[in-house]
């Protein structure tokens, strides 16, 4: 006798690939227009669905898991940070949540480094006078910006990425710093050369750019704070991949529109996808539409990803990658 497929909704458009081996293997529902959803096209696929597919895009808290069906055993996320899932809640009505990680370690750290390398070098304000027509020619003094090599990085939040973004870094003539909320192994220090610092606010002070690469925890809301980025040089820099959250976004801004900080590099805002106007007026911020991941490789290696935690949990096994908890994995203020 056949066994039923598990209904498996999927709320954003995936990679081709992924979308058609999803529907060899499950009873899958697509978001073909990409439309996301709204509070209730959730509360009606918590209902229906065996398994949930949602991305970053999709909050789900404790109050819209209430309306979850009784079929509804899995919640396998598109995406590493699980910050738009309540863990705990999912825990609690006996739901699995999964994640992907380890897959876009090294196209977040690509980006990480993309923008430590384009502020300090002016990239874009580089392009956009050319397009502009006014560039009148070479001049000796012609978007002068600020030298790579030799200078002092420190990376918040020393994991995966972290460390991806340490070895690229090491490669620019970068010296590495970071602050983390258990130290390395000193075998994996050596390699990196990484000095640690146990506590943020001295690393803030003494590094001339910062990256962040931590999760949105309870423990990393607006751990870089205006007391925080005051503490920073003014002629340092601080790139974000992570998550808005993170950084105090109002307060960021002001730091830049008074150039108490030299610049800065986001691919992540608070409160996605609006970016506060503040930040828009400013000229020494490079700002990405959360792209870190965006390579074709990366996104179907987390579709594949997806899909084995699918199989192996319908198969009745613990899949990979479960998620145990998420806010003890924060950093302390
Ligand atoms: C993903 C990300 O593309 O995985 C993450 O945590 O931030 C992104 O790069 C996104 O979350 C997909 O849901």
């Amino acid at each position: 006798m056949a066994t039923r497929k598990p209904v498996v909704i999927v709320t954003r458009k995936l990679p081709d690939p992924i979308e058609t081996r999803m529907m060899e293997l499950f009873d899958v529902r697509l978001n073909l227009s990409d439309a996301p959803f709204g509070a209730e096209d959730l509360a009606g696929a918590l209902r229906e669905a065996d398994v949930l597919v949602p991305t970053v895009t999709d909050r789900i808290d404790a109050g819209l898991l209430e309306a979850a069906g009784p079929g509804l055993k899995l919640i396998a996320s598109f995406g590493t940070g699980v910050d738009h899932i309540d863990v705990s809640a999912a825990r609690a009505r006996g739901i699995t949540v999964t994640n992907t990680p380890g897959v876009l370690t090294e196209d977040t750290a690509d980006m990480t480094m993309a923008l430590i390398l384009a502020v300090p070098r002016r990239l874009v304000e580089g392009e956009r006078l050319l397009r502009s027509g006014d560039w009148a020619g070479w001049g000796p003094t012609l978007m002068l910006g600020h030298r790579i090599h030799g200078k002092r990085l420190g990376i918040l939040g020393m994991g995966r990425i972290g460390q991806a973004v340490a070895r690229r870094a090491r490669g620019f003539g970068l010296s590495v710093h970071y602050h983390n909320r258990r130290r390395l192994h000193p075998e994996i220090e050596e390699e990196l050369e990484a000095t640690y610092w146990d506590t943020l606010d001295q690393m803030l002070s003494r590094m001339d750019i910062i990256s962040v690469n931590c999760p949105h925890t309870p423990a990393t809301f607006h751990l870089i704070s205006a007391r925080r980025l005051a503490l920073m040089q003014p002629h340092a820099y601080i790139v974000n991949t992570s998550r808005g959250e993170v950084i105090d976004e109002s307060a960021l801004a002001a730091a830049l529109a008074a150039r108490d900080i030299a610049g800065a590099g986001l691919d992540v805002f608070e409160h996605e996808p609006l970016v506060s106007p503040e930040l828009l007026e400013c000229d020494n911020v490079v700002l990405m539409p959360h792209m870190g991941s965006a390579t074709y490789e990366g996104r179907i290696d987390m579709g594949e990803k997806v899909i084995v935690n699918i199989r192996a949990f319908t198969d009745g096994h613990t899949p990979p990658d479960r998620v145990i908890e998420t806010w003890g994995l924060g950093l302390t203020a």
